[in-house]
């Protein structure tokens, strides 16, 4: 575990669903109607409320799936976690598809998700760096540069978690996000 941006930045590996933190996010896609990899996790551990939850969200607010960059919130149901904030990062083309952007996008409105439910703490996932296909090393100058500007700006969020599934994703994290350099 390494700690950054005056303690306000943890960085570790483990399993996202164990995470106590006030809401933790889920790397899902614009069906809301789970998945593989960490969504799939989420809803295994948080039982079916969570999924009762998405399919009101996709009914109302959503009727044709939740655009990549954007983010909801539902119960954390049976998790630790109060809430769970749902995300969908960008599918990874190649990088002309303003997929940096929807990346950065992605852990912002999480961030908002996080302060509208006045959270102190949340719980991250390497967002579309699994089946999305997103270059890990980009991905987490682009993660650390959001949180960084986050706390710069006084976000309401105190504790913030990046949590990496294996010991190879937090390394890479950790050498290419920027934040060890002085
Ligand atoms: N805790 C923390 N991280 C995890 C866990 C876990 N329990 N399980 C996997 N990871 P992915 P994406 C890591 O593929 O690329 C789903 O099917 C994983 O090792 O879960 O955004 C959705 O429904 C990787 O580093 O998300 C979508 O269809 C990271 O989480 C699609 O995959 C993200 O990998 C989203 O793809």
């Amino acid at each position: 575990m390494e700690t950054f941006l005056g303690g306000r930045l943890i960085v570790k590996t483990g399993d996202i669903t164990r995470e106590e933190t006030d809401a933790i996010v889920n790397a899902a896609n614009s069906s809301l109607m789970g998945g593989g990899g960490v969504d799939g996790a989420i809803h295994r551990a948080g039982g079916p409320a969570i999924i009762e939850e998405c399919r009101r969200i996709r009914d109302t607010e959503y009727p044709d799936g939740l655009p990549a960059g954007e983010a909801v919130t539902t119960t954390g149901g049976r998790l630790p976690a109060k809430f769970v904030i749902h995300t969908v990062g960008p599918v990874w083309y190649g990088g002309g598809r303003n997929e940096d952007g929807l990346l950065a996008n992605a852990y912002r409105n999480s961030l908002k998700r996080a302060d509208e439910k006045k959270c102190v703490s949340a719980a991250f996932p390497a967002i579309s760096t699994g089946v999305y296909g997103f270059p890990r090393e980009r991905a987490a100058r682009i993660a650390a540069d959001v949180m960084k500007s986050y706390i710069d700006s006084g976000g309401g969020v105190r504790k913030i978690v990046l949590v990496f599934f294996g010991d190879d994703d937090y390394r890479v994290f950790l050498e290419s996000s920027g934040l060890q350099s002085p």
